[in-house]
C-alpha cells in the first residue's frame, strides 16, 4: 500500500500552504482533493492578506505572482450617516499592509508550484475517509477514477474546510464545539464593474451594513446586510444596486454600476472546534472554525493553522521533540478566540441589530459611539490595526511558546 509521512484532505489554503512548509523541510505529503483542479482554482472566495501571511508565503518562495499582481493597501474607510473616515491601519501598526488578492488566485499559484515540484496532488477523489486516526498508523482511503485507493500515513492533516470528513472522524463526544450564529446574513455580490474605491469602504447605516470590497479592475465585490434565510434570487438586481447606493452614499461620491455576475448569501456565523488534533488527526483552517467574514479572516487563520503545523511536524520528524504537536491545538486556538473577538466585535459595530431585539435603539447609538471611538482615537485605531491586519504574537508564531 502507498505510503506518504502526512497525508493532507483537501487542496485549499490551508492544505496546499501546508504541504508547500512540509516539503521545504523535507516532509512528504500527498494532497487528496474532491474537486477537480479547474474547480478550486475558480472558486471565488476570499480576498484579503493580512500581512504576516504575505510575509510568510513571500518568505517561502510562494508570493511571486501575489506580491506582482497583488493591490497593496494600508487603510480601510468607515461610512456612517453620510460621514466618511480614513482608518489609516498602516500607519497605526508599525508601516505593515494588507494584501487584496483573490483566493483562487492563490491557489491556482500553489497548485502549480506543488505540480512543477513534481509533487503529487489526487483531484477528483470520492468518498475521502481518515482512519485509524488513534493508531500509530492511519491511512486515508478514497476512490478515483472509480478506482479504490488507500494511503498509509504518520499523520492526517483535516484541511478539508467547514464541509469535510475529518472533524466528523473523530469519535463523538471526543470534541466540543463551540457556535455563534449571528442575527445577520450576507448578500455577497460580484459585479463586472471596476471598483469606485482604493480601498475597501464599510459603512453603517440605518438601512443595514454595505461593503464595497475589491478584487480586480474589472470585477468587484460587494455585501449588502441580509436576513441570514433571505434568498439571493429574492434579490432584484436594482434594487441590489438602489440599496448599494443608499448605503454607501457620501458627498461628492458615486458608485459605478455593472452586470452582477453572482449573488449568494452567507449566515455571519462563528464555529469553533476544541481541541483541533486528535491522535494522529490534525485540523487545520475551516475544518476546526469558520469566524463571521466581517474581519476578513478564514484564510488568514488556516494559514496561520497550518504554519504552526508544519512547525510542529518538523521538529517532530528532525528531532522527535513532540511538544509543538502536543501543543498544536493550544497554540493555534489562542489565535483563533482573538479573531473570532475581534470579528464578532467587528460584526456587532457595523451591522444594524435586528427591531426586535431588546434595546436595538441604544444599541445602535453605541455603534456610532464605538465607530467615532475607533476612527478618531489613536489607541483604539491602533486596536483596531493590530486586529485587523494581523495580530503578531512572538511567543506564539509559529508554535513556539
Ligand atoms: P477551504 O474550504 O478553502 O478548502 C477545503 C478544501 O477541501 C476544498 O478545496 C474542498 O473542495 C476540499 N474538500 C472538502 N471536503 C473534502 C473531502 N471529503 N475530501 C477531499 N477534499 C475535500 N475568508 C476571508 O478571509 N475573507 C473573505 O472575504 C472570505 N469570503 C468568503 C466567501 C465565501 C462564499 C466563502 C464560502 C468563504 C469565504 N471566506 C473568506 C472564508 C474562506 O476563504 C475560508 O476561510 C478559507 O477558504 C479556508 O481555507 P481552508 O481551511 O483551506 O478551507
Amino acid at each position: 500500500m502507498p505510503k506518504t509521512q502526512v497525508g493532507i484532505i483537501g487542496a485549499g489554503p490551508a492544505g496546499l500552504v501546508l504541504a508547500h512548509l512540509l516539503a521545504q523541510q523535507g516532509i512528504e505529503s500527498v494532497v487528496i482533493e474532491k474537486h477537480s483542479r479547474d474547480y478550486i482554482e475558480h472558486r471565488v472566495r476570499a480576498g484579503l492578506l493580512e500581512h504576516r501571511t504575505v510575509e510568510l508565503l513571500d518568505r517561502h518562495g510562494l508570493g511571486e505572482r501575489m506580491l506582482r499582481e497583488g493591490a497593496v493597501h494600508r487603510g480601510t474607510e468607515f461610512r456612517t450617516n453620510g460621514e466618511r473616515y480614513r482608518l489609516p491601519y498602516s500607519d497605526l501598526y508599525g508601516g505593515r499592509r494588507m494584501l487584496v488578492y483573490p483566493q483562487q488566485e492563490l491557489v491556482a499559484d500553489l497548485v502549480r508550484l506543488r505540480l512543477d515540484a513534481g509533487a503529487p496532488i489526487v483531484f477528483e477523489a470520492a468518498d475521502v475517509m481518515p482512519l485509524d486516526i488513534e493508531g500509530p498508523q492511519p491511512r486515508i482511503r478514497y476512490t478515483v477514477d472509480g478506482q479504490a485507493e488507500e494511503l498509509d500515513c504518520d499523520i492526517i492533516a483535516g484541511c478539508d474546510g467547514f464541509h469535510g470528513v475529518s472533524r466528523d472522524a473523530v469519535p463523538p463526544g471526543a470534541l466540543n464545539f463551540y457556535d455563534q450564529h449571528l442575527p445577520f446574513g450576507w448578500l455577497g455580490i460580484l459585479a463586472a464593474v471596476g471598483p469606485s474605491t482604493s480601498e475597501i469602504i464599510y459603512a453603517l447605516h440605518d438601512r443595514g451594513f454595505a461593503g464595497h470590497m475589491l478584487r480586480t479592475d474589472t470585477v468587484s465585490r460587494f455585501y449588502l446586510q441580509c436576513a441570514p434565510e433571505d434568498d439571493p434570487n429574492d434579490w432584484a438586481d436594482d434594487v441590489i444596486w438602489d440599496e448599494l447606493q443608499r448605503r454607501l452614499a457620501t458627498p461628492g461620491w458615486t458608485l459605478s454600476e455593472g452586470p452582477i455576475i453572482e449573488k449568494t448569501v452567507a449566515e455571519l456565523r462563528s464555529f469553533v472546534t476544541e481541541p483541533m488534533q486528535y491522535g494522529r488527526l490534525f485540523l487545520a483552517g475551516d475544518a476546526a472554525h469558520i469566524a463571521p467574514p466581517t474581519g476578513a479572516k478564514g484564510m488568514n487563520l488556516a494559514i496561520a493553522d497550518v504554519e504552526v503545523l508544519a512547525g510542529a511536524l518538523g521538529d517532530w520528524y528532525l528531532t522527535g521533540d513532540d511538544v509543538g504537536l502536543q501543543s498544536y491545538s493550544d497554540t493555534c486556538l489562542r489565535r483563533v478566540w482573538r479573531v473570532q473577538e475581534f470579528s464578532t466585535w467587528m460584526s456587532w459595530m457595523l451591522h444594524r441589530p435586528p427591531d426586535d431585539m431588546p434595546g436595538a435603539a441604544f444599541h445602535r447609538k453605541m455603534q456610532e459611539a464605538r465607530l467615532e471611538y475607533v476612527c478618531t482615537s489613536t489607541a483604539a485605531g491602533t486596536s483596531f490595526a493590530e486586529n485587523y491586519v494581523g495580530i503578531e504574537w512572538p511567543a506564539i508564531e509559529a508554535g513556539k511558546e
